[in-house]
Formats: structure tokens, sequence, C-alpha cells
């Protein structure tokens, strides 16, 4: 209900909307409406009421509740549900127990903090209240478990183009998670499975991307490969904007990903990559391999070409860019 009404109040910035008609389209009283914009208030929303026009947004601050986020986004599809929280231990988990209890395909939980944030292999994520996009999408594609790669690069796809329209900045991907702006991580993407061996139950996309943060929010040992995007474009930066053109490019992404595969976004991916034609050290809990990182493959594989010409596929571990030798 409370959505609702700022979603009203949104519509209509700059004019006063009435208590009894917003109690009228709502089926509420009058009282549960003023309860509501109290809440708001309380959220930092500056909503004058006047006792014969009503309410009028004036002021709002930088939130990631859903009606803010859906400002920015095409009608349906992901993110036709959101589930905001203040503060979670981690979105990915949220969303996992709503895919376990059948929440449908689309679902996103986003949060203000993270006390849990999680990275790949039990590492962490940073983050601080009110600074990021910390969200969490419920995917369910009829695929094979073995065809899931490709999402994670889909969505650094999707990252990288929301960046671009909501800042300005020219983002690059470094495979196969990471998004980085100016040389500097500003998102990381975390992809949980839960299937059978024939079929995907679900997907949790996790994605955080650093928007107003100071490196001082970070601590010491990430600080030197991180930013954020404000930090990087000299100026703050609306969340709920950046949230809702990745929502609609995801879907977008999701939408051509599932009628003709990862072939379209395949190519994208190659132009925001920082990856590709560089010199590669690949390490996984198995193997280290150094060469020049070639191509992306249909399953998302990074190809990596070896001094003696010889080429191997990498599918999931580590990868650090080396320099190149001059
Ligand atoms: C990732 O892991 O980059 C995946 C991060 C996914 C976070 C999202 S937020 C919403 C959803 N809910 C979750 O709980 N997670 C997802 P990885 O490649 O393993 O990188 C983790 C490493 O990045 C850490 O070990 C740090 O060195 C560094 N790091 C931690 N927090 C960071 C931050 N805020 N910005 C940049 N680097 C960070």
């Amino acid at each position: 209900m409370k959505d609702r009404i700022l979603d009203r109040l949104l519509r209509n910035q700059g004019e006063y909307v009435s208590g009894e008609e917003l109690s009228r389209e709502f089926g509420v009283s009058r009282t549960a409406i003023w309860k509501h914009i109290a809440d708001l208030r309380g959220d930092g929303y500056q909503i004058e009421a006047h006792s014969r026009l009503g309410y009028r947004l004036q002021g709002s601050p930088d939130r990631l509740l859903p009606a803010e986020v859906r400002r920015w986004m095409e009608a349906g599809g992901l993110g036709a549900k959101i589930i905001h929280h203040e503060s979670v231990g981690s979105t990915n988990d949220e969303a996992r127990a709503l895919a376990a209890a059948g929440a449908p395909e689309g679902t996103v939980v986003v949060a203000e903090e993270q006390t849990g944030g999680k990275g790949r292999l039990g590492r962490r994520w940073e983050s601080p209240r009110g600074t990021g996009v910390w969200l969490s999408v419920i995917l369910r594609p009829p695929l094979p478990p073995a065809e899931v790669s490709p999402l994670t690069l889909m969505a650094a796809v999707a990252v990288a183009e929301a960046i671009e329209r909501a800042t300005g900045l020219r983002p690059g991907i470094k495979w196969p998670n990471d998004v980085l702006v100016n040389g500097r991580k500003v998102c990381g993407i975390l992809t949980e499975l839960s299937a059978e061996v024939e079929r995907i139950n679900h997907v949790i996309l996790g994605i955080g991307i650093n928007v107003n943060l100071a490196s001082a929010d970070l601590p010491e040992e990430v600080r030197g490969s991180a930013s954020s995007l404000a930090a990087e474009a000299g100026a703050p930066v609306s969340r709920a904007r950046l949230a809702g053109e990745l929502l609609s490019r995801l879907d977008y992404w999701y939408r051509v990903f599932l009628r003709q595969g990862f072939d379209p976004a395949r190519e994208v991916w190659k132009r925001y990559s920082i990856t590709l034609g560089r010199p590669v050290t690949a390490s996984s809990r198995t193997q280290r391999i150094e060469g020049i990182a070639v191509d992306v493959e249909g399953d998302g594989a990074l190809l990596i070409e070896m001094a003696d010409g010889s080429r191997q596929r990498v599918l999931a571990g580590e990868v650090t860019l080396r320099a190149i030798p001059t």
C-alpha cells in the first residue's frame, strides 16, 4: 500500500493529491493514508500536507523502493514483482528461499544494505547501506544445468549497458563476472543454481553494483581494486534509475537468450570485454593456465591460447589480466 501511494505521488510530482481521493482509490480510511504518508516521511520523503488540497511530494531520498525503480522500467517481465528490504543478510539467500517456496520467475529482491553479502567461493561482498544496488533475480530457464554459464555473461552485458545509460561512463567486462570502470571493479555477479540432473529448478542471479559509495566505505584490502560509479563519474548517481535500467536490460537479454541462445549477447559481450586479446592467467582449484584470451565460446567458456599455439577452454575460475609485454 505504501508503495502504491508513493507511486501515485511520484506520478503527480509537484501537484496535490487529496487524502480523500487516495482513500477512495485504494479503499482504505484517510487515517490509514495518513499513517502511510508518515511512514514515507520517516523514509526521507518530503511530503507537504495541506488541509484542503491534500498531499504533495516535494523531495525524494535516493531509495530503492519498487515505485522508484519502476519509473525507469518498461512494465512486466523481470521485476514485475520487486521485494524491498532495508537490511538483509544476502539478497541471494532471500531470493533462494522465495524460489524454493514457489516464487515466480522474474521476482526480484533488493536491499538497501546486506550484512552478509556473498561473493564467489565463500568470499564476502561489502554492501554498505544506501550506497549500492544489491539485488537478486529469480530465473527459471527451461534448460539443462550445463547450459547455465552464459547467464552470468548475459547479466554482465545488462549491467554494462545500464551503467552506460545511467552515467555515460564506459564500463568494461572482465571474464566471467566483473564489471570495471577505469580498471577498477564496480560490480560483481554471483549466479547460484538449484537443479536436478536434467533440469534447472531455479537460478538466482545476484548483482552488486557500487553506486554512491566512497572508498572509505570499503575495507582497506578491497579499496585498491574497487571503485564506485559516483567516484568515477565525479557526481552522485541515482540508484533507482540504475536498478530500473538494469532490470529492463536484463529482461531484454533474457528474452533474447530464451529465443536465440547466447550468441546475440555474446557479440555485445565481446564489445565490452577487457579480457579478450590480453595476456591472462586463469586459475582454478585444479589448474593454472597462462596465455592470451582469444575468444568466449557459445557455452560461456573463455578460450586461451598458450605459447605453443594450443588452445584451452576455461569454464570457471579466476582470471587475472597481465600487462601487455612491450
Ligand atoms: C563477486 O564475487 O564479485 C560476486 C559479488 C555478488 C554480489 C551480489 S550483491 C547481491 C547478491 N547478494 C549477495 O549476497 N551477493 C550478490 P567474487 O568475484 O568472488 O569477488 C569477491 C571479492 O571482491 C572479494 O573477495 C573482495 O576482494 C572484493 N569485494 C568485496 N566487496 C566488494 C565491493 N563492494 N566492491 C568491489 N569489490 C569488492
